[in-house]
C-alpha cells in the first residue's frame, strides 16, 4: 500500500506527504498525458470550482477545458523543454491561473482562482523594499527582524515568525511580528518532530507552502494511480497539495486558521522558515506568493553572506595561531613541549582547557577534569571511537561517567594523531533555560475518536534547564584542528625518518 492507513505521531516521518492524493479545495489539481494531452486524473471538486463534473473531464482532451490555443502553447513549451509559465485561463466566465509542472510523461496542472489581478507596480515596489531593507539590516538578528517586518507589511497575516533550526532540527522563534494583544512566542523552541524530515525535504524543492484553510476538507484526486505511470501523482511541485491530517490537527490545536511558510535555504541546507499564521482562512495568489518567495530568497542570500564573512573572519584569526604553532612544533624539542610553549594548542580554539596524550604521557592545560578522569575518558571512550576528529557538546549524554566533570568538560573536541595519541580541547558547561512551546516530552496523546496518537494540545510555555551542555563547536573550529592534525602527523613522521637515518 502506497499511502499507509494509519499515520500517527509514532510514524510521522513515514507519511508520504508528496503523494497524499488530495488537493486543497480552493483549486483543482489535474494531470494529463504529455503525449496525447488527454486528462488522466483530477481532483473531485471540478463541479464546485469549474462548474464541470470531474467524471466528464477524464479521458477528454485538455483543450476542452483550456481551449486549443492554450493547449498548443503548453504542448510546444513542453516539447521544447522550456520553463512553463503561469497562464491566465477563463473557464465558464471565471478566471484562473494555470500553473504547469512537468512530471516525465505527464503534466501536473494547478488551477487556482484569480480574483485580484496582478499589479506590476505593487510587485516592483515590494521587490525594491525587500532589496533595500534586507541589504541594510546589520546583524543576523536585525535581518530576521526586518524579514518578519516586511512579511507583516506585505501580506497581512496575524502572526509572522522567523523560525531557525538547530543542529538537531529543533527550532526556535528568533523574530516575530504579531497583533498587540496576542501572546509572544519569541524565543520559544519546538521539537524536531513537529516538522518531520520529509516535510523539511520538500521545502528544499518547493520553497513556499500555503495552507489556505486549516478547516477545509482536502479533495481526493481520482483515479488514485496515474493511468500513464501506474503510480500516485507526485505533488511535490503543486501549490495545492493537500495537507497531512496530523499537521491539520496540530494547527487546529494551535488555533490557526491558515498558514503560509517559506524556506530559508543557506548553502543548500534548510536554515529555517518564515511562517505566517492567520486566525481564519486566507489565500494569497501565485503572484503574491512569488513576492514572498523572492523575499525568502533574498533573506537566504543575506544570511549566507553574513555567515560566510563571519566564518572567514574567525578562520583567519585561528589560522594565524596555527601558523605560529607549526613553527614551534618544527622545533627539535619534544612534541608535548612545543605545543605548550609560547603559543599553546589551547589558544587555537575557544576552550576552557585541553589535554595532550602522547605515547602514554598525559599533559593537561587550563581547566580540565583530573588526570585520572582524562585517562579514563581516553581509555574507555575516545580510544573506541574510530573517527580522526570527534566532537560533542553533550559529552555526558553518551559517556555518563563525564557527568561528574560536566562543569569543566561538557564539550570535547578531540583529534587522533595516531592509534593511541590524542589532542583534546574541553569546553565548560553553559547552563541554559530553554523555553519550549509545550512540553516536548508530551508530544502526543491517544485520540480515542481517531484511534491514533495525536499531536499535543497545549503549546503553553514550558521551561527546561539545560545542563551538561557546552557551546557548540563550529565549522571553523573543526577545520583548524583538522589542519593541525595534519601538521602534527607530518612532524612525527619526519622525526621518525630522521631517527632511522641517524641509526643507519
Ligand atoms: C509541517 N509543521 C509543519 C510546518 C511547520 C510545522 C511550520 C510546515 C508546513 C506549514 O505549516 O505550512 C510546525 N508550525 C510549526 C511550529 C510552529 C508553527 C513548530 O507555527 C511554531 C510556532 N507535526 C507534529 C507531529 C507530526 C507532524 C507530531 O507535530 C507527525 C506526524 C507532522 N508537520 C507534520 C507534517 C507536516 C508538518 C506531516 C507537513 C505538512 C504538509 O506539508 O502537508
Amino acid at each position: 500500500q502506497l499511502y499507509p492507513d494509519k499515520i500517527d505521531i509514532s510514524n510521522c516521518e513515514l507519511e508520504p506527504i508528496h503523494i497524499i492524493g488530495k488537493s486543497q479545495s480552493h483549486g483543482v489539481i489535474l494531470a494529463c498525458s504529455s503525449q496525447k494531452m488527454e486528462i488522466t486524473q483530477c481532483s473531485e471538486n471540478t463541479l464546485e470550482v469549474f462548474s464541470l463534473p470531474h467524471e466528464d473531464l477524464k479521458g477528454e482532451p485538455l483543450s476542452v477545458l483550456i481551449g486549443e490555443e492554450q493547449e498548443t502553447k503548453l504542448k510546444n513549451g513542453f516539447l521544447k523543454g522550456e520553463a512553463l509559465l503561469p497562464e491566465e485561463i477563463k473557464i465558464k466566465g471565471k478566471s484562473f491561473l494555470m500553473l504547469s509542472h512537468i512530471l516525465e510523461a505527464q503534466l501536473l496542472l494547478d488551477f487556482e482562482p484569480l480574483e485580484n489581478q496582478y499589479d506590476p507596480v505593487t510587485f516592483q515596489r515590494q521587490l525594491t523594499r525587500i532589496l533595500n531593507n534586507l541589504r541594510s539590516a546589520g546583524t543576523v538578528e536585525g535581518l530576521c527582524r526586518e524579514a518578519a517586518a516586511l512579511t507583516w507589511d506585505f501580506f497581512d497575516y496575524h502572526r509572522i515568525m522567523v523560525y531557525r533550526f538547530d543542529k538537531e532540527w529543533n527550532g526556535e522563534v528568533v523574530a516575530e511580528e504579531k497583533e498587540e494583544e496576542a501572546e509572544s512566542w519569541l524565543g520559544l523552541r519546538y521539537p524536531a518532530s513537529d516538522i518531520p524530515a520529509q516535510s523539511r525535504e520538500l521545502f528544499l524543492k518547493n520553497r513556499v507552502r500555503i495552507i489556505a484553510d486549516v478547516n477545509d476538507n482536502p479533495v481526493p484526486i481520482t483515479p488514485q494511480l496515474s493511468p500513464v505511470t501506474g503510480q500516485p501523482l507526485d505533488l511535490s511541485e503543486s501549490g495545492l497539495r493537500g495537507v497531512s491530517p496530523i499537521h491539520i490537527e496540530y494547527l487546529q490545536n494551535m488555533g490557526v486558521g491558515a498558514s503560509l511558510t517559506a524556506a530559508i535555504v543557506v548553502n543548500g541546507k534548510l536554515w529555517g522558515l518564515i511562517t505566517c499564521h492567520h486566525n481564519s482562512a486566507k489565500f494569497l495568489n501565485y503572484y503574491q506568493r512569488e513576492s514572498f518567495r523572492f523575499l525568502a530568497q533574498m533573506f537566504s542570500n543575506e544570511i549566507a553572506l553574513r555567515e560566510t564573512n563571519s566564518f572567514l573572519e574567525k578562520t583567519s584569526i585561528s589560522e594565524e595561531i596555527r601558523e605560529k604553532l607549526v613553527v614551534q612544533i618544527n622545533n627539535k624539542k619534544p612534541l608535548l613541549e612545543t605545543l605548550t610553549s609560547k603559543v599553546k594548542f589551547t589558544d587555537l580554539v575557544a576552550c576552557g582547557g585541553g589535554a595532550l596524550f602522547f605515547n602514554g604521557e598525559l599533559l593537561l592545560q587550563g581547566n580540565t577534569p583530573s588526570e585520572a578522569e582524562v585517562n579514563s575518558l581516553i581509555d574507555v571512550y575516545l580510544s573506541k571511537i574510530k573517527k580522526g576528529v570527534f566532537y560533542t557538546s553533550k559529552l555526558s549524554e553518551d559517556f555518563p561517567e563525564a557527568e561528574t566533570y560536566k562543569k569543566t568538560a561538557s564539550g570535547i573536541l578531540s583529534i587522533r594523531i595516531s592509534e593511541n595519541n590524542f589532542i583534546i580541547w574541553f569546553r565548560p558547561e553553559v547552563l541554559q533555560t530553554v523555553e519550549w512551546g509545550g512540553n516536548p516530552e508530551k508530544k502526543m496523546s491517544y485520540n480515542e475518536e481517531k484511534q491514533r496518537l495525536s499531536p499535543r494540545k497545549s503549546f503553553e510555555k514550558w521551561s527546561q534547564l539545560l545542563t551538561g551542555t557546552s557551546r557548540e563547536w563550529e565549522n571553523h573550529d573543526l577545520n583548524v584542528v583538522k589542519a593541525l592534525q595534519e601538521n602534527v602527523r607530518f612532524v612525527i613522521l619526519e622525526k621518525q625518518r630522521n631517527k632511522i637515518k641517524n641509526l643507519n
